[in-house]
């Protein structure tokens, strides 16, 4: 068969050939064979780093921005141009992704409904043209073992979710809306889908003014209560995550950032059967770090996925930057560790290349640059990890409460009086004199060295 893409097949260097990226072409710390051990299990790290292609943002992507056209090269146009009007052309561009999973050595992909096939003039017409693709897709999976890390709906991306999808308050709307998840839940179903995830991007208000947020809520649980127990009905055993943002394209968007939505789900009684995918670049516009998410997500127990990409400090919107942060990779891959990796879930690239990167290689560049982020962020927090750095310096500084009236506290028991009682006599300084300096300093000064020590020996 004739390569579509113009680009070798990327195997690991593990830093014998260089620093410089473009002579090595190489994965310096994916090495998808060596087997790491998390919570007395073994796995090969593509078993553990589980890295997702999204097909809206490698496939379809023109990058335009709010200011520019599309500056995308791709192997696929026609004179130019991506005719996804056109169904051979949709079909067509299957084997393009297949073929780049392959070279990249990466197993899972993501997509929406509208990534794949034009719409027809009903959701009948649709839902056929759509089905043509998936056939050709269920066919490659079956051809390659490639799986689907999760697919989605698109609520947003048609004109008639201008006011919301699930939220919407046009009745039709919410039945298309209905209508369409039924469907998308059928392909998950049937693709073996690992996950299947809800973006609300529509879901939430431009204005108080026009919005009755509590009716709109309400639709919106009950709309995620039918989704659940039709995905039951049909025996779709794969995980339903809600992702959070806290806004754009809308004001305000109701899951707006983990603590909401994990606040959101227990409200309608939802938390045993939605978890969460969470985002990079949804967390800096919640105002938080990425590990901030990773963590009240994990300690509820609802951590289930991870679109990996970065935001700018800068930039105000959602830039989908490939991750290349290792400091915020390893933090991130702490949390992913202790929560014994995802089992269901993985690493997808819900990122894009920059405008100015617009040729086919660059669609490999960012892969190969985003998996070794998370590799070497993977193999610093296995480290930490393995020698229980940072779990050391919590046990430590809690460990005044491991007893007496306190551990008890802990178990319980206790009162007001009980620490009345107990607190009343000491003087001021003997109560400070218990109080030890937090050496923050010192703790992100060994996190560093933890970066050298694990990174650092790579290239030597
Ligand atoms: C947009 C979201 C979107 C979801 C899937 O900001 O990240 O890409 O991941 O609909
Ligand atoms: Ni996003
Ligand atoms: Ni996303």
């Amino acid at each position: 068969m004739t390569e579509l893409f113009d680009f070798p097949k990327v195997d690991y260097v593990g830093g014998k050939k260089g620093l410089d990226f473009l002579d090595t072409k190489g994965y310096n710390y994916y090495n998808p064979d060596e087997e790491f051990t998390i919570n007395g299990e073994t796995k090969p790290m593509k078993d553990w780093l589980k890295f997702s292609v999204a097909y809206w943002h490698t496939m379809d992507q023109r990058l335009v921005d709010p200011f520019g056209e599309g500056t995308a090269v791709r192997p696929w146009d026609v004179d130019g141009v991506d005719d996804m009007e056109d169904m051979d052309h949709a079909l067509a561009k299957v084997d393009y992704l297949f073929e780049f999973m392959d070279k990249l050595g990466l197993e899972y992909f993501a997509f929406h409904d509208r990534d794949l096939a034009p719409q027809g003039r009903t959701l009948a017409e649709t839902n056929a043209n759509l089905d043509k693709v998936v056939d050709k897709i269920e066919q490659k999976m079956k051809e390659t073992g490639k799986k689907l890390l999760w697919n989605t709906s698109s609520l947003f991306t048609d004109k008639r979710f201008l006011a919301g999808g699930a939220t919407t308050p046009f009745a039709d709307v919410f039945a298309y809306s209905a209508a369409q998840i039924k469907h998308s839940l059928e392909i998950a179903k049937r693709l073996g889908s690992q996950s299947y995830v809800f973006w609300g991007g529509r879901e939430g208000y431009e204005s108080l003014l026009n919005t009755d947020t509590k009716r709109e809520l309400d639709h919106i649980a009950a709309f995620f209560k039918m989704a659940r127990d039709y995905a039951k009905e049909i025996g779709y055993t794969g995980q339903l995550l809600l992702e959070p943002k806290p806004k754009e394209p809308t004001d305000h968007q109701y899951d707006t950032d983990v603590q909401t939505t994990i606040s959101f789900l227990q409200t309608y009684g939802l938390e045993k059967d939605f978890k969460l995918n969470i985002e990079g670049n949804h967390a800096y516009l919640a105002g938080h770090k990425y590990e901030h998410e990773a963590r009240f997500a994990r300690e509820a127990g609802l951590l289930g996925s991870l679109d990996a990409n970065m935001g700018d400090k800068q930039t105000g919107w959602d830039i989908d930057e490939f991750p290349n942060d290792i400091y915020e990779s390893s933090l991130v891959m702490y949390e992913f560790i202790l929560n014994g990796g995802l089992p269901k879930g993985g690493l997808n690239f819900d990122a894009k290349v920059r405008r100015a990167s617009f040729k086919p290689e660059d669609l490999f560049y960012a892969h190969m640059a985003g998996m070794d982020t998370y590799a070497a962020g993977f193999r610093v927090a296995m480290k930490m990890y393995e020698d229980g750095f940072l779990e050391k310096i919590k046990h430590d500084r809690y460990a005044s409460f491991d007893k007496g009236i306190f551990a008890d506290f802990e178990n319980g028991e206790g009162s007001l009086k009980t620490f009345e009682d107990y607190i009343l006599h000491k003087t001021n300084d003997e109560i400070f004199d218990k109080v030890e300096s937090q050496h923050l300093e010192a703790i992100k000064a060994t996190l560093n060295n933890y970066i050298y020590s694990v990174l650092g020996p790579t290239f030597n």
